[in-house]
């Protein structure tokens, strides 16, 4: 399959009133089908060989946290892959993720902020701990940030589906978990009178679940017999700015490259690729 296809659009990405009023409302979104079942293998197939070393661009993804002796059965996290693999690279970029980010937050554009690919393996997995994705990038100074969440595998209940808290990013910034080391029932203090229920993310591989930066989320241990792979690109406004103050380690990476901006200044430089509008259509 010709990576180029993968970046191309969709017919159904233009979101509907409601379904941007739903996103406002719930702080998330779910697409069915956005990627079908042969895209699908495909990428399941780069994911797996780029898990194996195998880098068709020549260069690492910028992390790995790879199963060790000690932790058989942790969570595979490689961050930044799109600069690994020439497949994985037009997912995490795809015009039909950007285009239904873009809407979801009323951006004028769409940038990567960095993707992330996640094994969670069969009757493993360790539990991630109910966070906000924006507590940890404080770098970006607006809260314009949608998460991208693709499904390479079947959810179900048993393997470990992300949980997504409803309406809590209307909370404000909670205090941040440590994430990959975490007990799944440790979650933010949250106000007696908050509301919002707990929405398993079952969907079939292929879909997409969009969630707010401040949406609180999680995910348990996996126990079917089955992996769950996961590819997500973590997106921001195209208007978002650098704020420095934070440690995240996308501020080494982008400084590396000569091309970075200032504090103030909107991202910009080869780290946080456009995703959306399309630039040579
Ligand atoms: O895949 C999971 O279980 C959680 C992933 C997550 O926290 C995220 O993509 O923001």
């Amino acid at each position: 399959m010709n990576a180029a296809l993968l970046r191309a659009d969709i017919p159904d990405s233009k979101l509907t009133d409601t379904e941007i009023a739903r996103f406002a409302e719930r702080g998330y979104h779910i697409h069915t089908a956005v990627f079908s079942d042969a895209e699908v293998a495909v990428i399941n197939a780069a994911a797996d060989r780029v898990i194996a070393r195998d880098y068709d661009k020549g260069a690492p993804p910028d992390c790995r946290h790879d199963r060790t002796a000690a932790d058989p059965l942790a969570v595979i996290k490689l961050d930044n892959v799109w600069k690994a693999d020439a497949i994985l690279e037009a997912t995490a970029l795809s015009t039909r993720i950007g285009h239904i980010a873009a809407q979801l937050i009323g951006a004028p554009g769409i940038r990567l902020w960095h993707d992330q690919l996640l094994d969670k393996p069969a009757h493993g997995g360790r539990v991630i701990t109910y966070h906000q994705d924006w507590a940890y990038w404080q770098m970006i100074a607006e809260c314009q940030t949608v998460t991208c969440w693709i499904a390479l595998d079947d959810v179900r209940p048993d393997s470990g589906p992300m949980v997504l808290v409803e309406g809590s990013h209307k909370l404000g910034v909670c205090p941040t978990p440590n994430t990959y080391t975490g007990d799944q029932t440790m979650r933010p203090p949250l106000p007696a009178d908050f509301q919002g229920r707990d929405v398993p993310v079952i969907i079939p591989q292929g879909s997409v679940s969009f969630h707010h930066g401040l949406l609180l989320h999680g995910s348990d241990r996996n126990f079917s017999s089955s992996r769950r792979r996961a590819f997500v690109s973590h997106v921001m406004s195209t208007a978002c700015t650098y704020r420095p103050g934070q440690y995240h380690q996308n501020e080494e990476w982008m400084k590396l490259h000569a091309d970075y901006p200032q504090p103030g200044e909107t991202f910009r430089g080869p780290q946080f690729p456009v995703m959306w509008p399309v630039e040579n259509p």
